[in-house]
């Protein structure tokens, strides 16, 4: 799977993949993130890449022509199964949304940035518009690099022990159990016994609880939809 992703800023994209899972997921060949500055798309002497909002208003616009440019440059190459511009006004990323994602062979991400990109640009280029939550970030990227991420992970083969995402919060619309390591007993504070007995349809069994049990105190909203989905 290949991500591109254009950004005015991408000295920020230089150190998020090339760590842990991800790195190993480059290294096997699973994954690849290009990174391409918008600003070498710019013309003029500036290479000006914002401008005024028509209308007046605070706050810039990004410029419809150096995208426009970056996009068709990076079209030409391959053809994109997704173009995602990452915004407040997206649709919300979730687990459900980045196993889809996992599918795909070539994303193209436009991050915005400043009030945001010329409406023409989301018109005429844009397949899904994706938001990391319900807050404003300064700029798209750390949004892209969620998203890379949280969808990166998951393409067959680049987890260690294949069947871990299974077992992620969310993916089985339910939080995570709580896990333990060595020691068995710190300052008083035990590990459950049952996690201890080798028996695993016993842990299995108290992990489901554990986990119904976490969601539905912290998230009901999933509680419900995980109810739904198992009458
Ligand atoms: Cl994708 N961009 C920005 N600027 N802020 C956000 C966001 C994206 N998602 C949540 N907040």
């Amino acid at each position: 799977m290949r991500f591109d992703i254009l950004s005015v800023l991408p000295e920020l994209l230089e150190s998020p993949f090339n760590h842990s899972i991800l790195k190993r997921a480059q290294q096997k060949g699973l994954l690849e993130v290009h990174v391409h500055g918008l600003r070498e798309y710019a013309t003029g002497k500036h290479r000006q890449v914002d401008d005024y909002a028509f209308g007046g208003g605070a706050g810039m616009v990004m410029k419809v022509e150096p995208i426009a440019a970056g996009i068709e440059d990076l079209q030409k190459q391959r053809s994109y199964d997704e173009v995602i511009y990452t915004s407040p006004d997206g649709v919300r990323l979730d687990q459900a949304l980045c196993n889809q994602l996992s599918l795909r062979q070539n994303i193209l991400l436009l991050c915005g940035h400043y009030k945001g990109v010329d409406e023409r640009i989301r018109e005429k280029y844009v397949t899904l518009e994706v938001s990391i939550g319900d807050y404003v970030l300064s700029g798209g990227e750390l949004a892209a690099a969620v998203l890379v991420d949280a969808v990166g992970r998951l393409i067959p083969g680049v987890l260690n022990d294949e069947t871990s995402a299974l077992f992620d919060s969310f993916q089985d619309d339910l939080l995570a159990p709580p896990v333990y390591t060595r020691p068995a007993e710190w300052r008083g504070l035990k590990v459950p016994d049952i996690l201890l007995s080798g028996n695993d349809k016993w842990i299995d069994a108290w992990r489901l609880e554990q986990s119904l049990e976490r969601t539905r105190i912290r998230r009901p909203d999933l509680y419900e939809k995980y109810l739904k989905g198992h009458v």
